[in-house]
């Protein structure tokens, strides 16, 4: 595999995919030594097959402000891989969402999704529709659109979206009564749904309760423990939320959360009533952490600035792509951090996770540590297609083994000669391995 040659064609077929290009050469550059020891993947070409998406779906979404003004946004679907299973991945929407970024989000779904141990696909989609300052009419007037064209690409057996950025339980809410609505079914055709309405129980919180399962996996396997570690975490919406749920819960202190406009230092540490009032500042839609200071007596807010510069024991990125640069990753590793998480998708540059790994930080990537997002949404998908609602123990008890089995896979496949521990190789080879052999066995089509 010439890796140089086939990045280089990445390129040239998509200009200006900047995101797309990095989570590519990211896989490339950790699977290269795998895929050479084993000459089929290059026999049938997989590599170069695997970087082009099944397929994309671009749309107009039309839709009317509470002013009664039109207004118009693009929407986007993109089948990336269904070798293993049904499409599957979220929906994200937020202003600055283009092709890129969905592509790039497709591409590692793709492997996260094989890592769960679940026959899934890697898909993803989204809109440029920007929540910030709706109102709820004008957010489920946008869902209703946006599902009037999405349903005619999607389905219970083809492809099943979630939700990402921008979309949670209210939107899935709209998104799917819209959608049962047209295709006259009620399949779950979406996960996230409410517990009411075929919805898992667990879902909410799964993405950063799996994290932290991962967090707890990868510290017992360097001889340490969760209880008593500070943790700054960034973002405040669902994954950050469900990250600082689970590490209070297992007596870490949470010390930072963060969103646009600057990250809240609580030395206190988070409790239940700071944490259902992460839950609040996001269902207002304003995309600010700041009130969190005024609420909260001992929380201080410093505008503008990330919760990288705050030192503790782990750090959990869990707002957006990119969002732990080089400059940050330095600061980490002087301020003594023993373990980063990527919990966001990418959240970490190229130059971070290189830094981190030079200084043998302890280092998860993301499509590793979420993967209990998507793994849960897996288990919505199994109990929908057997009428029945599993029980919050029950459905823990298959994140907790989820979690387990991909640290397993991360340490088989990503230890090193010296014996650190190359989490992203890890996770690269493994979710290669079975979409890689499964696209062998179906042939090329
Ligand atoms: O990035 C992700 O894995 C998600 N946004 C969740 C996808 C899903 O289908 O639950």
């Amino acid at each position: 595999m010439d890796v140089k040659k086939i990045l280089a064609d990445v390129k040239a077929k998509n200009p200006g995919q900047d995101l797309f290009l990095q989570a590519v050469t990211e896989v490339l550059e950790t699977i290269q030594d795998y895929v050479k020891e084993n000459p089929k993947y290059d026999d049938h070409k997989i590599v170069e097959r695997m970087v082009e998406p099944d397929r994309i779906y671009q749309f107009k979404v039309e839709w009317m402000n509470d002013k009664g003004e039109i207004q118009i946004n693009r929407g986007y679907r993109v089948q990336f891989n269904n070798a293993i299973g049904p499409y599957k991945g979220g929906l994200r929407f937020a202003p600055n969402v283009t092709l890129d970024t969905l592509k790039f989000l497709g591409f590692e779904q793709t492997f996260k999704n094989s890592l769960t141990t679940l026959p899934m696909g890697g898909g993803k989609g989204g809109s440029d529709f920007d929540p910030k300052g709706k109102s709820d009419n004008e957010i489920m007037h946008f869902c209703q659109a946006f599902m009037s064209e999405l349903f005619k690409y999607i389905g219970p057996d083809r492809d099943v979206p979630a939700g990402d950025i921008g979309v949670g339980g209210r939107e899935i809410g709209f998104l799917y009564g819209m959608y049962k609505k047209l295709a006259s079914e009620n399949t779950g055709v979406l996960t996230g749904k409410g517990a009411g309405w075929g919805g898992s129980i667990l879902r909410p919180e799964a993405t950063g309760f799996g994290a932290v399962y991962f967090v707890e996996d990868m510290l017992k396997k360097h001889g340490m423990d969760i209880k008593g570690k500070t943790v700054t975490v960034s973002g405040f919406g669902n994954v950050a939320w469900g990250a600082a749920k689970k590490a209070t819960e297992l007596g870490a202190k949470v010390i930072c959360i963060s969103g646009p406009d600057g990250y809240i230092l609580d030395e206190a540490g988070m409790n239940d009533a700071k944490i259902d009032y992460m839950l609040e500042l996001r269902a207002s839609n304003n995309n600010v952490v700041k009130p969190f200071a005024t609420k909260f007596k001992g929380a201080k807010f410093v505008a503008g600035k990330k919760p990288w510069e705050v030192k503790s024991d782990i750090a959990m990125s869990c707002a957006i792509q990119n969002e732990l640069n080089g400059d940050d990753a330095k600061m980490l590793i002087k301020n003594g951090t023993t373990l980063v998480c990527e919990v966001s998708n990418m959240g970490c540059t190229a130059d971070a996770v290189h830094e981190l790994q030079k200084a043998k930080v302890i280092f998860a990537p993301g499509k590793a540590a979420n993967a209990g997002g998507v793994g849960v949404s897996g288990l919505e998908m199994s109990q929908n297609a057997e009428h029945l609602h599993w029980t919050a123990a029950e459905v823990d008890e298959r994140l907790h083994a989820m979690m387990k089995s991909i640290h397993e896979n991360c340490v088989k496949y990503g230890t090193e000669k010296d014996g650190y521990i190359n989490y992203v190789k890890g996770a690269n080879v493994a979710g290669f391995i079975k979409v890689a052999d499964s696209m062998i066995e179906l042939g090329v089509c």
